[in-house]
C-alpha cells in the first residue's frame, strides 16, 4: 500500500502534530482547516498552538515542501479527520464537525482511498461518517454496502497522546485501529506504520471508539475517587496527600491525585459519550463525572468561608491552566474558580499564570512575589513547576488552600 499524499482535516492539537510527523517521514501532507489564520500561520512555517518542539518540526516540514495547509480539500490517498467532538446541551455528543469534515472531503474521494476518523467519538460515529460519505458519493462503494470489496476503506483510530508530550507519544504509543472491515484495518495499519513505533492493534470500529472512551473514563473515575477522598479527609481532619502516599505503598493500590476539578477537553467530556448512549447502565461513570464536576464549587466554598475572617480579603490564585506546565485553558477548573470568585465579589482577586499569553479583562495577572506580598489567602490551583519553589517561610502568616498538594 502506497500513501504518497495524506490529507489531515483539522489542524489543531492532534491534527497538526500528526500532519507534521507524516511530513517528517517525507510524505506529502495537505492539511485542511476552516480557520484561515491557522492555515496562513502554518504556511509561514509557524504554529498557532503550544506544544513542545512542534514549531521546529512544522518549520522543517513546510520549508522542505512536505506540508502545506489549505481551507479546501484536495485529492489524497488517505484522509485523517481530527476535528473536535464537543457535546451539546444535556451532554449529547455534537458530531457536526465530523459531518462537515465529511462534506469537505467527499467531493475529492476516489476509488482506493482510505478515510480514518481520529476524533474521539461516541460508539457508532464511524458508521455514521461512512453513511454521510456514501450519501454524497453514490458513485463510490463503502464498507457498509460492499464489505471487503468497497472502493473506500474506513477506520477509526483514536488519538491517545498527552498534551505536552504529543510528538513523542504519537510515535511511541500503541495504536488501536478499528476498521469497518478487516481490510480497512489492514490498510489503516499500513498508514500508521509509516511513523508509529508502538504496536498497531487491529479491531473493529465500534470497539476502537469505545476503547478511547474507556481509557478516559477509567482516568476520570480514578480521579473522582481521589477527589472524593480529599473531601472526606478534609472533614475528618486528615492530610489527604499523606493518606494517598501511604495507601499507595500497598503493592496493588495506585490512587491518583486530587485537584480542584477535572479540566481539558477530553477527560471531562468523553465519559459523557458513554453516559449519553447507555444512561441506565453507566452509573459509576456518571457519578464520577458528577463528583469531579462538583469539586470546583467545593473549593470555592472553602475560599469563601476563609475569606469571611477578613474585612477586605485579598485572594491570590496560583494558576489558570487545566493542568501543570501547559498553557491550555480549555475547561479549566482553575479559570472557572477564579471567574466565579470575581462574580461573587468575594474580595480582591490576584492571579498568577506563568504560561499565559494574554491579559484577562476581569482580573490582573501578577507575579508570584506580588501575590505573596499582598494576598491574605493563597489558593494553589495548578501545580506548575514555578509554584513548587515558593519559599514556605513567606506563607507562615497566610491562609493557604492548596488544591494540588504542592505545599504540605
Ligand atoms: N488530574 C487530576 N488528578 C490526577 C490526574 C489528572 O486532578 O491525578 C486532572 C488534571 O489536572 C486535568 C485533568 O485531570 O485537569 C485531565 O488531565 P490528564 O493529564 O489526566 O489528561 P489530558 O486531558 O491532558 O489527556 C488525556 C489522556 N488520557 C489518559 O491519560 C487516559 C491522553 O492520553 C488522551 O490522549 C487525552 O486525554 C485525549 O485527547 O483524550
Amino acid at each position: 500500500m502506497n500513501f504518497e499524499t495524506i490529507s489531515v482535516v483539522g489542524l489543531g492539537y492532534i491534527g497538526l502534530p500528526t500532519a507534521a510527523v507524516f511530513a517528517s517521514r517525507k510524505k506529502f501532507v495537505i492539511g485542511v482547516d476552516v480557520n484561515q489564520d491557522a492555515v496562513d500561520t502554518i504556511n509561514r512555517g509557524e504554529i498557532h498552538i503550544v506544544e513542545p518542539d512542534l514549531d521546529m518540526v512544522v518549520r522543517a516540514a513546510v520549508s522542505e515542501g512536505y506540508l502545506k495547509a489549505t481551507t479546501t480539500a484536495e485529492p489524497a490517498d488517505a484522509f485523517l479527520i481530527a476535528v473536535p467532538t464537543p457535546f451539546k446541551e444535556n451532554h449529547i455528543p455534537d458530531l457536526s464537525y465530523i459531518e462537515s469534515a465529511g462534506k469537505t472531503i467527499a467531493p475529492v474521494l476516489k476509488k482506493g482511498d482510505l478515510v480514518v476518523l481520529e476524533s474521539t467519538s461516541p460508539v457508532g460515529a464511524t458508521e455514521q461518517l461512512a453513511s454521510w460519505l456514501s450519501d454524497i458519493r453514490p458513485d463510490l462503494t463503502f464498507p457498509q454496502q460492499a464489505g471487503e470489496s468497497s472502493d473506500i476503506r474506513i477506520a477509526h483510530c483514536p488519538e491517545r497522546v498527552l498534551p505536552g508530550q504529543v510528538l513523542s507519544e504519537l510515535v511511541q504509543n500503541d495504536r488501536v485501529i478499528g476498521g469497518m472491515t478487516v481490510k480497512c484495518s489492514e490498510v489503516a495499519t499500513a498508514l500508521y506504520k509509516t511513523f508509529v513505533k508502538g504496536e498497531c492493534v487491529a479491531t473493529n470500529a465500534r470497539t476502537a471508539e469505545m476503547c478511547k472512551l474507556t481509557e478516559n473514563s477509567f482516568r476520570d473515575v480514578n480521579i473522582a475517587f481521589a477527589n472524593e477522598l480529599s473531601i472526606i479527609s478534609d472533614k475528618l481532619e486528615i492530610n489527604v496527600w499523606e493518606l494517598i502516599r501511604l495507601a499507595n505503598r500497598h503493592p496493588r493500590v495506585n490512587i491518583l491525585q486530587p485537584g480542584p476539578g477535572v479540566g481539558g477537553h477530553c477527560i471531562a467530556v468523553d465519559p459523557w459519550f458513554i453516559v449519553s448512549k447507555t444512561p441506565e447502565q453507566a452509573r459509576l461513570i456518571h457519578t464520577a463525572r458528577q463528583v469531579n464536576d462538583s469539586k470546583p464549587q467545593w473549593v470555592i466554598d472553602k475560599i469563601v468561608s476563609k475569606a469571611q475572617r477578613f474585612k477586605h480579603p485579598v485572594i491570590g490564585c496560583f494558576g489558570l491552566a487545566f493542568k501543570a506546565n501547559i498553557d491550555d485553558l480549555r475547561e479549566s477548573p482553575a479559570l472557572d474558580i477564579v471567574r466565579q470568585l470575581i462574580a461573587m465579589k468575594v474580595g480582591d482577586i490576584l492571579v498568577c499564570e506563568p504560561n499565559a499569553h494574554e491579559d484577562f479583562e476581569e482580573f490582573p495577572l501578577c507575579d508570584i512575589s506580588c501575590i505573596l506580598k499582598n494576598a491574605d489567602i493563597l489558593v494553589i490551583l495548578v501545580d506548575h513547576d514555578e509554584f513548587k519553589n515558593i519559599d514556605l517561610t513567606a506563607l507562615s502568616e497566610k491562609i493557604v488552600i492548596d488544591t494540588r498538594g504542592i505545599i504540605q
